[in-house]
């Protein structure tokens, strides 16, 4: 429960002043994230369905239950007080509640803008960043050709040569794996389609001046970003 009190410091200062509604609204999210760090899945299917249903926005359920929730799990892992299969029963939770809320992060019917690939980085085997990433990119209107996780440098260069892609999305959460991301870029040199695609890095331990080291084209911070970045740069590379 101590966990959770800056969490709700952080509820009550997005909603201001306490009202009935507000307190069903940090209700629903506690629970959330309660559930998520108990790795409940079918709870958890069931009462994200209950705040869609209060009128809870999925963005909302997503930021402050979902993400708060999965910083929570990370900070009692570096804390040893819980270890990898709390983390993957978390995570297999989580995966559940986002089943529940995708349909209503992406609009509807959406005229296909570009092709991207996507996948986490060889040697990682995180997933759930690089899965938002995808809904929110196929929401906005790209064709995802998702590889999965533990992808090898070569096996992005090839798959973006086969389906003619805009954009290479590499995703990496372990500071050991994210220097698989120069890999890529060399992949794309070494298959003569570098001038042809635009390279996107992200996940947690990324940041701009690592892209700007591995010459990659863009660095984003979050799944939404990353779908505005890539529409944008297959807009640039119509023209
Ligand atoms: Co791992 N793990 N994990 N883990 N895990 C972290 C990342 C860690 C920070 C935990 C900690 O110590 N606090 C730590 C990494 C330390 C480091 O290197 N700096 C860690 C570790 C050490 C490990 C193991 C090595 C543990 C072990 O075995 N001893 C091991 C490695 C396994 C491997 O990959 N080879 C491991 C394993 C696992 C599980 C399998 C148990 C599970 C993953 C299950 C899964 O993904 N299906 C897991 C989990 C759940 C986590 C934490 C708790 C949560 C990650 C997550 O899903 N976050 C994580 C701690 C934390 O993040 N606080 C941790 C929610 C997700 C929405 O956020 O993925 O960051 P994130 O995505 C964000 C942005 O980063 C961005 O957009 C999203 C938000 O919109 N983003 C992109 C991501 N990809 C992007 C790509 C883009 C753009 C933006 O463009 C292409």
């Amino acid at each position: 429960m101590l966990q959770l009190n800056h969490l709700w410091i952080r509820i009550k200062s997005c909603y201001g002043n306490m009202d009935y509604k507000r307190e069903i609204i940090m209700n629903r999210l506690e629970t959330i994230i309660d559930l998520l760090r108990r790795g409940r899945a079918p709870e958890i299917k069931i009462e994200t369905q209950a705040a869609l249903d209060e009128g809870i926005s999925a963005a909302n359920i997503l930021e402050d239950g979902l993400m708060a929730g999965m910083q929570i799990i990370g900070d009692l892992f570096k804390e040893n007080k819980i270890f990898v299969p709390e983390m993957l029963i978390a995570a297999r939770a989580m995966a559940a509640s986002l089943a529940i809320l995708n349909p209503h992060l992406v609009s509807g019917e959406v005229k296909k803008k570009g092709t991207a690939i996507l996948g986490t980085v060889k040697g990682d085997l995180h997933d759930i960043g690089k899965n938002l990433v995808k809904i929110m990119m196929e929401g906005k209107g790209l064709v995802v050709i998702d590889l999965g996780v533990d992808v090898a440098p070569e096996k992005y260069a090839a798959a973006a040569k086969e389906h003619g892609a805009q954009i290479i999305a590499c995703s990496a959460l372990l500071t050991t794996t994210m220097t698989e991301m120069k890999r890529v870029v060399q992949a794309a040199v070494d298959a003569g389609i570098r001038d042809s695609v635009k390279i996107m890095i992200g996940g947690a331990p990324v940041t701009e001046s690592y892209k700007n080291e591995i010459g990659a084209d863009f660095y984003s911070a979050d799944a939404a970003t990353a779908s505005d970045v890539a529409i944008q740069a297959c807009l640039d590379m119509a023209v």
